[in-house]
């Protein structure tokens, strides 16, 4: 299977400009770019796609730009139905450093900021030499701005397509860029720049783009979202151990697109992988073989590890096998009280929400059903203490078979 079969097997092709694209990107070696706003201090799940894509071009011996939005994202991308609070210049300044340092860790782009350039260009050059080049006509049908015709976009939004335009104008005449991607929803700002170039270099300038399309899911709901909001790459935000759980909870119906656009695994790998998920359903193979490339890929070996030390011990109730910090990502999610004194095991299961009211909690202890650090408690008068927490810290409860909660001591 050749480059291009292989992107379109994985199904990362949604529209491209024209055939010729596909023997360049087999056979030659362009220089292509990828753009970030900072709009945020982190990327989420609903970018990877994007860098993933960039990194096989990489594999393939393509050059890979990675443009920071430092003047775009002061701007905004027309998106949704609403126009967008403006970000500060220190804000947007804070984001792009936290972006650019993400994803220098995870891979090897040359990094630019467009602040850099748009910054420099006067009010009258930018309208002679790029507004000059744009007919409203054709900005208007552009399918975003388009969407926000009724609710309404301010001048500002609308202009957001001519600097997008003006840096890949920009890169194509300093850097020798000749190709740039971007998700579905970048389509119509990479044409306007392919339009640009050829309004400044001529019609036979040779400049191409490709979109992906977005990642959806079989139920409908939103990809990249939980009950805990956004999947963030960064760690602090969302843990290793919640960005896996996203992972291995894939529904049987997406997970082999998902391993097909969000692994590097070869078609024969995916296949075999499929057969054997396929044979037994129920052990989640594929979900797990998912959840640990895209883990080990965003957050390291190690973070991986971890995150399958927690789950064993979340399974088996041996909580004391991990680390403070292993029980501090485990139990992130769980219910947890702070306990400044020594606490009786009942007013524990109730005030953490394990047990409803006190008789409820006589019972479960009465049953055997409660056990605190992975040792059962046989008596409705047993006292949790910080002396026996574990690092003096955490007292793990467990009720049933999966119910947990945290003390902190
Ligand atoms: C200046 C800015 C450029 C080229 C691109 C850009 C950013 C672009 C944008 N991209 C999204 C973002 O920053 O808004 N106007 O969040 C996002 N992108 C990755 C994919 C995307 C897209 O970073 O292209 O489709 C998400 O999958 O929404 O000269």
């Amino acid at each position: 299977m050749n480059f291009i079969e292989d992107l379109k097997y994985r199904g990362l092709i949604y529209d491209m400009t024209d055939e010729a694209l596909l023997d360049a990107l087999e056979n030659q070696k362009l220089t292509f770019y990828l753009g970030a706003d900072p709009t945020a201090d982190s990327l989420h799940v609903g970018h990877l796609v994007a860098y993933l894509t960039a990194k096989r071009l990489i594999d393939h011996g393509h050059k890979a730009i990675l443009l920071i939005g430092g003047a775009t994202g002061l701007i905004g991308d027309p998106r949704g139905s609403s126009e967008r609070e403006l970000l500060s210049v220190e804000k947007s300044l804070s984001n792009a450093k936290a972006i650019s340092e993400q994803v220098k860790k995870m891979f090897d782009f040359d990094l630019v900021n467009n602040y850099d350039w748009i910054s420099k260009i006067n009010v009258v050059d930018f309208l002679r030499d790029y507004g000059k080049c744009f007919n409203v006509n054709y900005m208007l049908n552009k399918e975003t701005v388009q969407k926000r015709l009724e609710s309404g976009i301010s001048y500002t939004e609308f202009s957001y397509q001519i600097l997008q335009a003006l840096d890949f104008e920009y890169l194509y005449k300093t850097k020798g860029v000749t190709l740039q991607i971007g998700g579905q929803d970048q389509w119509g700002n990479i044409t306007s720049g392919i339009e640009l170039i050829r309004k400044h270099h001529g019609f036979e300038a040779k400049a191409y783009g490709f979109t992906f399309p977005l990642v959806t899911k079989a139920d409908g709901t939103k990809f990249g979202k939980s009950e805990g909001g956004t999947l963030w790459l960064d760690a602090n935000k969302t843990t290793p151990y919640e960005f896996y759980q996203y992972w291995i909870n894939t529904a049987d119906q997406d997970v082999l697109r998902f391993l097909k656009q969000f692994t590097f695994l070869s078609k024969e790998e995916i296949e075999n992988v499929m057969a054997e998920f396929e044979k037994a359903p129920h052990e989640r193979l594929a979900q797990k073989v998912l959840a640990e490339k895209i883990t080990t890929l965003v957050h390291g070996k190690e973070a991986y590890e971890s995150v399958l030390r927690i789950s064993s011990a979340l399974f088996s109730g041996n909580i004391e096998q991990l680390s403070a910090e292993e029980i501090d990502m485990g139990f992130k999610n769980a219910p947890s009280i702070t306990a400044v004194e020594d606490m009786n095991i009942l007013d524990a299961l109730v005030s953490s929400q394990l047990a409803s009211s006190k008789r409820e909690a006589r019972e479960f202890v009465g049953s055997g059903a409660v056990s605190v650090n992975g040792q059962k408690v046989t008596s409705i008068d047993f006292i949790i203490t910080k002396e026996n927490a574990l690092y003096n810290k955490f007292s793990v409860i467990k009720r049933g078979k999966k119910k947990y909660s945290l003390v902190r001591h």
